[in-house]
């Protein structure tokens, strides 16, 4: 039985190694959620010994904002439809897009093989470790080549190009970051939300019965459309809010800035000790250094995200009673 039972796994992976060898594949192998990403579907052969005439592939839902490769010799076409899910994709609202990708009028001889290209985003509500499906049909002159099963089998004939995807690194992703704690944590500290890149937060520590403390950071806005610092909050803290420092007569004071802080398209707002910060109010513990707070910021366009602002030396950055006045 035993030996019965060996065989007959030893003959079936021999007949798929052979199978999976001619099969239409993808050259990436992995994608990451929330980049934008090239996906190549390699055709090794024709249609039963025919020449390939036509290239059709499905776009998966999760996978948007999808343009084909044009290609020498071959017309390419779109067909669109609605998301499921609408992307925020630089600010606008993308509600559909293209769903399927045709390369027709070419040639491709049996013999001979090719590759065909489209990059789109992989929409940040998709899971890491799961497949990404894109299946794909080669139509020829009398018949079809159909790779079109998406059950994730092994023992099929016909399996669908696909990737896997893997969670981003870094945070640094083309756009769609989350503001993830560990990410931020790396010496590169960069986040970007939408057009927004927040770069270089930190707080300073505080002395014990300090109630108060300024958190800081650069925050550029890539983008063509004015937003604005809206609010902040942080578990660190019973309120925050967002101030400026400003000459009142001959004195610098702090004040909330009731309507938020503008970070106006095309520029780079600094908030530093002695200007701009978001301030921690009612501290529950003091700051310490070599700590980290997590901050949520909220802006009026591209909405929520959370930073790790380092805790930095009291002295670190400028003098120690820019926040006397509380
Ligand atoms: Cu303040």
């Amino acid at each position: 039985m035993f030996i019965k039972t060996t065989l007959t796994a030893a003959a079936a992976l021999f007949a798929l190694s052979g199978a999976a060898f001619a099969h239409a594949t993808l050259e990436q192998t992995e994608a990451a959620i929330g980049a934008t990403t090239k996906v190549t579907l390699r055709v090794p052969h024709g249609c039963s010994g025919e020449a390939t005439n036509a290239v059709r592939i499905e776009i998966p839902e999760g996978f948007y904002a999808v343009k084909p490769m044009p290609k020498a010799g071959w017309e390419v076409s779109t067909e669109s439809g609605a998301y499921e899910t609408p992307y925020n994709n630089h600010g606008r609202e993308m509600t559909e897009g293209v769903r399927a990708v045709t390369w027709s009028g070419g040639d491709l001889p049996d013999d001979f093989y090719d590759e065909f290209t489209i990059r789109g985003a992989v929409g940040p509500q998709l899971a890491a470790g799961e497949a990404l499906y894109f299946p794909a049909v080669q139509t020829c002159a009398n018949v079809t080549a159909d790779w079109t099963d998406t059950s994730g089998s092994r023992d099929v004939p016909n399996p669908a190009p696909s990737l896997m995807l893997v969670s981003t690194d870094g945070g640094h992703g083309h756009g769609h970051a989350h503001g993830h704690g560990d990410a931020a944590m790396q010496a590169d500290t960069t986040v970007t939300l939408g057009d927004l890149e927040i770069a270089a937060p930190f707080a300073r520590a505080t002395l014990p019965n300090q109630p108060v403390a300024g958190g800081f950071m650069t925050v550029t806005n890539t983008g063509e459309t004015d937003d604005t610092l809206i609010s902040a909050s942080s578990a660190a803290a019973g309120r925050m809010e967002v101030h400026e420092m400003a000459m009142d007569g001959d004195v610098m004071r702090m004040r909330e800035l009731e309507d938020g802080l503008p970070i106006p398209a095309g520029e780079t707002v600094t908030l530093e000790p002695g200007g701009y910060h978001v301030m921690f109010m009612d501290l529950s513990a003091p700051l310490s250094e070599g700590d980290s707070a997590e901050v949520t910021l909220t802006f009026e366009k591209a909405g929520e995200v959370t930073v790790t602002m380092p805790i930095v030396t009291r002295d670190a950055g400028g003098a120690a009673h820019d926040h006397g006045g509380h």
